[in-house]
C-alpha cells in the first residue's frame, strides 16, 4: 500500500446548527482561495435556495482548500436527523472527520448518530469544541460528555485517543490549548495534516465509487466520488457497474477536481483524490466506475431505511391545472422517480391508483423539502398525511420508534407530558439544571411524533428545542386517536369575504384572508370543537335599507393563522389532503361535498356495527 501525502480527505459532522458550514467558511476564507476584494458572504456552501432560506444544510457537498501544499478535500454534511442519509452517503469518501460539538449544548442526539457512523467506517476523529466565544460556554463539561460518548461508541481503543481543537467558527479562530488566544484557523489545519491519515492508494486499473451526482446543462450528468485505485484521464474508456450487476461502456469526457467553490478541469487524477467526472449518461449513486481492464464493483453505499411515508397524487382539486406548469400523472411520476437518483434514503412506489404514488422518507422534513423543491420547479400535486412505516417481522406487526429529547423550561413539563402520553411516549430521563431548565428524554413511536413539532412549539411558546433519533423497530402499540379539533370547511366555491370569515371566526381560527378563492371542501380554519363544520365564507351581509347604528361598523377580523407547508402537512388528518401548487398551499377534505362526507361517516359506522 502507498500513501498520498499531498492529500487529506475529511468529513465535517455534527448535530444540527453546531457550526459545520460556518467552520467551512473560515477554512475557505483563510486558505486564500478568494481574492481579497471578492465578497463571498456567509454559509458559502449552503448555496441551494431552500438551504439559504432555512439556514440549514440539506445536501452534503464537497469543497477543497490547499494548506501548506496539501490539498484538503472537505465534505460538509447536514446535521438534521431527516437528512442523515446524506451523511451515510458521503462519509466513505473521507479518512478523517471533524466532529463539531457546541460548547454550550454539548453532544446531542445527532452527534451520537454521526459519530457512530464515522467510527464504524474507521475514520480518524478530531473533536472540535465550537462556539467557544459564546457566553456561558461550558467547555470542560462538554469535553467530558464527548469523552463519555466516545467510550460508548468506540470500536477500538485507539479511537479513544482523539485530538481536541477549540474553535470559534464565526470569528475564524482555533486553538489547541485552552487559555491561549486564537488568531486564526491554522491550529485546525495543522491538526488535520498531522492527525488525519493521508489516503491509502492501490495501484492498478482505475476504480471509483460514485457518492454524489450533479447535473450541468452543458456537461450532462456529473459523477462525484473518490478514486480508490489507479488513475483516470479525459477520454479514457470506462465501464459503469450498476445496481443489478449491469455493465455499461462509456468514455470519460472531463475530469474535474475541487478547489474552493470551483471545479477545475485537470488532465488526470489519481487514487486518493475526490473527483467529478462527466461523460456517463446513465450513472447512479453507489455505482462503481472502473477501467474495462478490471471491472470490479466496490461495495454499494448503504443508507438507513425510511420511516415515514405519504402519498403524492395528481391534483384533483377544482382548481387543478390553473397554477402549475407540470400537473399530469406522467410528469409527476417522472419527477419522483428522478429524485431517487440523488436522494438515497427516499423510496417511491406506484400504488393501485395510477394517479397516486407512495413516497417514503426519513422524516417529515425530508418529505417536506422534496415537496417544496418540486413546487418551486412548477409542479402541482396533492399530498396526504405522513404516516409511520410499519412492517411485519416474523408474523408480528412492528413500527419505528425514536428517542425524543426536549430542552425547555420547567413550567411546560406538565403540559408536554400530557400531550406526549396521548402519543404513546414513555419518559426515560429527566434532568433539571436548578435554573428552571429541564431536559427530557422519551421513547416514542414515530407515528406519535407526526404533528408533534407544531404542538411542541405552541405548548412551549417557542421556548424549547426538540430532537429525535431513530432507535429501531418495536412491536406495534396500537393506533393513536387524533386529538386535533375539527376543521372549518368551505361549503361553497367563491371569494371569501370579511363577513363570511367573521362568522367562521365565531367558531374558531381561520387560515385565509378575505379575497382568497375557495372551493367547496377546502379547509379554511380550525373549529374550536372536535367536529368538522361546513361554513359559507363567501357569504355577504344582507343589504337592507334600514341603517342601524351598530351593524355598519366595519368588522375587524383577527389576522388568519397562515400555515407553512410543514405546518400544513402536520395539521391534516387522514381524510384530508394538502394541495400544493407553485402559488398556493391549500388544505382540503378528501371528499369535497358535505353529502359525500356524511355518506362516508354513516357507511363507516355501519361497517363498525357489523
Ligand atoms: N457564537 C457563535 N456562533 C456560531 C459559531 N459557529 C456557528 N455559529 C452560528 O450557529 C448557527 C449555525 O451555524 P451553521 O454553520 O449553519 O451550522 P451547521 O452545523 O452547518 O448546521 P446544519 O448544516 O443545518 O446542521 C449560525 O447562526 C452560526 O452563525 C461560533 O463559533 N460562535
Ligand atoms: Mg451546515
Amino acid at each position: 500500500m502507498n500513501y498520498r501525502s499531498d492529500i487529506r480527505n475529511i468529513a465535517i459532522i455534527a448535530h444540527v446548527d453546531h457550526g459545520k458550514t460556518t467552520l467551512v467558511d473560515a477554512m475557505l476564507k483563510q486558505s486564500k482561495i478568494f481574492r481579497d476584494s471578492q465578497k463571498v458572504g456567509e454559509l458559502i456552501m449552503d448555496q441551494n435556495a431552500l438551504e439559504r432560506e432555512k439556514g440549514i444544510t440539506i445536501m452534503a457537498k464537497n469543497t477543497a482548500v490547499i494548506y501548506r501544499g496539501v490539498k484538503i478535500n472537505i465534505i460538509d454534511t447536514p446535521g438534521h436527523a431527516d437528512f442523515s442519509g446524506e451523511v451515510e452517503r458521503v462519509i466513505n469518501m473521507a479518512d478523517g472527520c471533524l466532529l463539531l460539538v457546541d460548547s454550550i449544548e454539548g453532544p446531542m442526539p445527532q452527534t451520537t448518530f454521526v459519530l457512530r457512523q464515522a467510527l464504524e467506517k474507521g475514520l480518524r476523529p478530531i473533536v472540535v469544541i465550537n462556539k467557544i466565544d459564546r457566553q456561558n460556554s461550558r467547555i470542560a463539561e462538554v469535553l467530558k460528555l464527548t469523552e463519555d460518548l466516545f467510550l460508548k461508541l468506540a470500536t477500538s481503543a485507539d479511537q479513544l485517543d482523539f485530538p481536541v481543537v477549540y474553535a470559534s467558527a464565526t470569528e475564524g479562530t482555533a486553538v489547541s490549548e485552552l487559555g491561549t488566544e486564537g488568531k486564526d484557523i491554522t491550529p485546525l489545519f495543522e491538526c488535520i495534516l498531522e492527525e488525519v491519515p493521508p489516503p491509502q492508494i492501490e495501484s492498478g486499473p482505475f476504480q471509483m465509487l460514485v457518492s454524489n451526482l450533479d447535473y450541468d446543462s452543458h456537461k450532462g450528468k456529473i459523477a462525484i466520488g473518490r478514486i480508490w485505485r489507479g488513475k483516470v484521464a479525459a477520454h479514457d474508456p470506462v465501464v459503469c457497474l450498476g445496481v443489478d450487476g449491469s455493465l455499461s461502456h462509456y468514455q470519460i469526457s472531463e475530469v474535474l477536481t475541487y478547489l474552493g467553490l470551483k471545479r477545475l478541469e485537470v488532465a488526470e487524477a489519481e487514487a486518493g483524490d475526490i473527483v467529478a467526472v462527466t461523460g456517463l449518461e446513465k450513472v447512479s449513486i453507489g455505482d462503481t466506475i472502473a477501467s474495462p481492464e478490471q471491472p470490479e464493483a466496490l461495495p454499494r453505499i448503504e443508507v438507513g431505511e425510511p420511516t415515514v411515508e405519504m402519498t403524492f397524487g395528481v391534483n384533483t382539486s377544482p382548481f387543478a391545472g390553473r397554477e402549475g406548469r407540470f400537473s399530469t400523472t406522467r410528469q409527476l411520476r417522472a419527477r419522483l422517480y428522478k429524485e431517487l437518483e440523488t436522494n438515497l434514503s427516499l423510496r417511491v412506489q406506484d400504488t393501485d391508483s395510477p394517479d397516486t404514488f407512495l413516497v417514503k422518507g426519513r422524516g417529515e422534513l425530508h418529505l417536506a423539502i422534496l415537496i417544496e423543491t418540486m413546487r418551486r420547479e412548477g409542479y402541482e400535486f396533492e399530498v396526504s398525511k405522513p404516516e409511520a412505516i410499519t412492517k411485519v417481522v416474523d408474523g408480528n406487526l412492528v413500527e419505528p420508534v425514536e428517542a425524543l429529547t426536549l430542552d425547555t423550561k420547567e413550567e411546560y413539563v406538565g403540559v408536554l407530558t400530557e400531550i406526549l402520553s396521548k402519543r404513546q411516549a414513555q419518559l426515560t430521563d429527566m434532568r433539571n439544571d436548578g435554573h428552571d431548565n429541564v431536559h427530557l428524554e422519551f421513547h416514542i413511536p414515530t407515528k406519535g411524533l407526526i404533528g408533534f413539532r407544531s404542538a411542541f412549539l405552541t405548548a412551549t411558546r417557542g421556548e424549547g428545542i426538540m430532537n429525535t433519533i431513530f432507535l429501531g423497530y418495536e412491536a406495534w402499540r396500537g393506533a393513536i386517536v387524533s386529538t386535533r379539533s375539527g376543521a372549518l370547511v368551505a361549503s361553497e366555491q367563491g371569494l371569501a369575504v370579511t363577513y363570511g370569515l367573521n362568522n367562521a371566526q365565531g367558531r374558531g381560527l381561520t387560515f385565509i384572508e378575505p379575497g382568497t378563492l375557495v372551493y367547496e371542501g377546502m379547509i379554511v380554519g380550525m373549529n374550536s370543537r372536535p367536529r368538522d363544520i361546513a361554513i359559507n365564507v363567501c357569504k355577504e351581509k344582507k343589504k337592507t335599507n334600514v341603517r342601524s347604528s351598530t351593524s355598519d361598523i366595519a368588522i375587524k377580523l383577527t389576522p388568519p393563522v397562515q400555515l407553512s407547508l410543514e405546518q400544513a402537512i402536520d395539521f391534516i388528518n387522514r381524510d384530508e389532503l394538502v394541495e400544493v401548487t407553485p402559488e398556493n398551499i391549500r388544505l382540503r377534505k378528501k371528499l369535497l361535498t358535505q353529502a359525500q362526507r356524511l355518506r362516508d361517516i354513516s357507511s363507516a359506522r355501519r361497517s363498525i356495527k357489523q
